[in-house]
């Protein structure tokens, strides 16, 4: 199976540095080797190259959207490409605003996306209820059709139009949510296992649950968006916003051998990962957890694999 590597070094939709470095900082650790050997035809596409935008001044109380506007159009254009191609399509953040591009780009081919979400957050905050101002909490509430009415046009993101439903949407390991996500999530009776549910039903029936609920036949292109912040920080700890009490690496690898097995992973995500925070070891420990849970989206097994040509 053919893997596009796509390096997005975004870094606007959030306020430390650290997050561009995150595509570069996975090549280094051998991705492209590890994928091959799980069998994948891998295919490098280089990093985009994002300029920031002059005058980027924050427009109601939002940050960077000229910026990360343009990315995200880049995003789009790139994932389309690869979408096109038929290549499965590996998006390395960069911070989760990445989702805007990526998910519009999948979109434009498939009429038919269904989207994972792997989150301690919800990342669903117009720029009218946002409290942080940042966007990469915001992608979704750009991308939702349902809340077209809600989202004001800001400077650079004018060209987005929403292109999928609330009922698209699977959330998995939620523990932050902000009050105004809440309420979208409820009012729009969204798909959302929090840790709550995790802790409740298991991964296993979360899981089946999640993909009854957005792809109900079996048919539809999935998008994997997985915000290494979705598991436990003891295990990714190199992230802007850890969020104590996460999912296991046992989750996060069941959710992407699940993933995997469906044959449909059209687009994934890798967002917030951040060498610069933490130590050393942090930082080692980050890279290594988020290698594996890809490795698992794209092929490898807990139980084996066994190349087609062995012996
Ligand atoms: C918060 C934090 N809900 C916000 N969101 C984060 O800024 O809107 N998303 N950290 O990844
Ligand atoms: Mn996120
Ligand atoms: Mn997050
Ligand atoms: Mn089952």
């Amino acid at each position: 199976s053919r893997v596009a590597l796509l390096g997005v070094p975004i870094r606007h939709g959030q306020a430390r540095s650290g997050t561009d470095l995150g595509p570069n900082t996975l090549r280094d650790g051998g991705l492209k080797e590890k994928l091959s050997s799980v069998g994948c035809d891998v295919v490098d596409y280089g990093n985009l190259v994002f300029r920031q935008a002059q005058n980027d001044n924050s427009h109601e109380r939002t940050h960077n959207s000229r910026s990360v506007g343009a990315a995200a159009k880049q995003i789009a254009d790139a994932v389309s490409r690869r979408v096109l191609n038929g290549e499965a399509c590996l998006a390395l953040g960069g911070d989760h605003s990445m989702a805007i591009g990526t998910i519009y780009g999948h979109a434009q081919v498939r009429s038919d996306i269904a989207v994972i979400w792997v989150d301690a957050h919800a990342d669903i905050n117009t720029p009218l209820t946002s409290e942080s101002g940042n966007i990469h909490g915001m992608p979704l509430s750009f991308l939702v059709r349902e809340l077209e009415p809600y989202v004001p046009k800001l400077p650079g993101m004018e060209w987005i139009k929403p292109c999928i439903s609330a009922k698209d949407i699977a959330y998995i390991g939620l523990r932050d949510v902000d009050p105004a996500e809440r309420w979208i999530i409820e009012k729009f009776n969204m798909t959302a296992f929090s840790m709550q549910e995790v802790d409740k039903y298991g991964i296993h029936e979360v899981m089946d649950r999640a993909m009854k609920a957005v792809d109900p036949n079996g048919t539809r292109s999935i998008h994997l968006s997985f915000d290494v912040d979705g598991l436990d920080p003891s295990l990714t700890p190199s992230t802007g916003t850890p969020v104590p009490g996460g999912l296991s690496l046992r989750e996060g690898l069941y959710i992407a051998e699940e993933v995997c097995a469906t044959g449909r992973l059209a687009v994934m995500d890798v967002a917030e990962v951040n060498p610069l925070l933490g130590n050393d070891e942090d930082s080692k420990r980050t890279l290594e957890i988020t290698m594996d849970v890809i490795e698992r989206c794209f092929g490898k097994k807990r139980q084996g694999v066994c190349p087609p040509d062995y012996l």
